[in-house]
């Protein structure tokens, strides 16, 4: 009898014949994925870094890397602590992204790392870019971070940059930029940045980029939450943290079609005044009109309204 052959990871059924994996990793390669919503800058970050237009960047309104690409730089034999290893930079496709669904930009994230990390090779660190150009965290942009979030998890916190890009738009109004960064720096970005992640301004890009892919250099190399799932726990993409909070995210847009996701702290105050936050958007509508009724000030009430 043929020796059984030893299964294979379910995580492979993910992989389409597109996807451009990384052929030929080498355990001490040292791989740093930059991650953020579309436009935030990632392509041209890893461009500034190269001091090359390595990576294509769309100047128009479409987003423009969809597949994940990455670029090989040999560190120079004078390096301090890691001479002649090779620095892997590796583009993201950016949620939020003009055609692409939110699913699929998540699956070719996931199953290039759980590829890379299946052969050997784990991750130096991850960088999460957020323009601070940006007025409002929008709910795609709060998706982008929760996503990052699984895709890292907690134990890779301490191998992560999360920056802020494109300080040069805020030019003629710092304070907004700086009122920016203070929001995320002390409330969204509070969690990574306790468990040792290190905040960023690329105000001075070349510099500020060398000097954030050199603070990744250090330290030892760890496997993302996401690859842990996917090649340890042999999950598919849709059965990992990050699935799950995508798919659960997309069902409460739909239920909630106008409104913002809704913090757990804004939710446990709208279940408090009783406010059916659990049932579909059309209820919470009617709800609203029902206790106004009688107290409109254009004096209209409306008799019905319709499913
Ligand atoms: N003013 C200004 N524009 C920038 C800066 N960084 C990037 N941009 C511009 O922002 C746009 C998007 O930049 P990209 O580097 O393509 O962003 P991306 O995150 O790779 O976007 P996707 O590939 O769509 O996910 C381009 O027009 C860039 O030239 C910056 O620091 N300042
Ligand atoms: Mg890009």
């Amino acid at each position: 009898m043929a020796p059984s052959s030893p299964r294979e990871p379910k995580y492979k059924r993910d992989i389409t014949p597109k996807d451009p994996l990384f052929d030929d990793p080498r355990p001490d390669d040292l791989i740093i994925p930059i991650m953020g919503l579309t436009g935030a800058g990632k392509s041209t970050f890893i461009n500034k870094f190269c001091c090359e237009e390595i990576m294509k960047v769309n100047h128009g309104l479409e987003s423009c890397t969809r597949q994940m690409a990455f670029h090989i730089i040999w560190l120079p034999e004078d390096h301090p602590a890691l001479p002649k290893r090779r620095l892997v930079l590796v583009d993201t496709p950016g949620f939020d992204d003009t055609t692409e669904s939110e699913h699929e930009i998540l699956r070719r994230i996931c199953i290039w790392l759980a590829d890379t990390y299946d052969s050997g090779t784990k991750v130096t660190g991850l960088v999460y870019l957020h323009s601070v150009g940006q007025p409002r965290m929008t709910r795609s942009a709060k998706l982008s971070y929760d996503l990052f979030h699984a895709i890292c998890g907690e134990n890779a916190f301490s191998k992560v940059v999360m920056a802020t890009t494109q300080w040069d738009t805020t030019l003629r109004n710092p304070e907004a930029g700086e009122f920016r960064e203070k929001d995320l720096k002390t409330k969204w970005w509070k969690e990574p940045l306790a468990q040792g992640a290190l905040y960023k301004r690329i105000e001075e890009p070349e510099e500020d980029i060398k000097s954030a892919i050199e603070h990744l250099l250090e330290g030892h190399a760890v496997a993302t939450q996401v690859q842990k799932e996917l090649v340890e726990e042999d999950k598919r993409v849709e059965a990992t943290e990050a699935g799950k909070k995508l798919s659960a995210t997309l069902q409460s847009w739909s239920r909630n079609p106008n409104i913002q996701d809704l913090s757990p702290e804004k939710e446990e105050e709208l279940k408090d005044s009783g406010f059916p936050v659990d049932g579909p958007f059309l209820d919470r509508v009617k709800s609203i009109f029902r206790r106004n009724k009688g107290r409109t000030s254009s004096g209209y009430v409306p008799s019905k309204i319709h499913d």
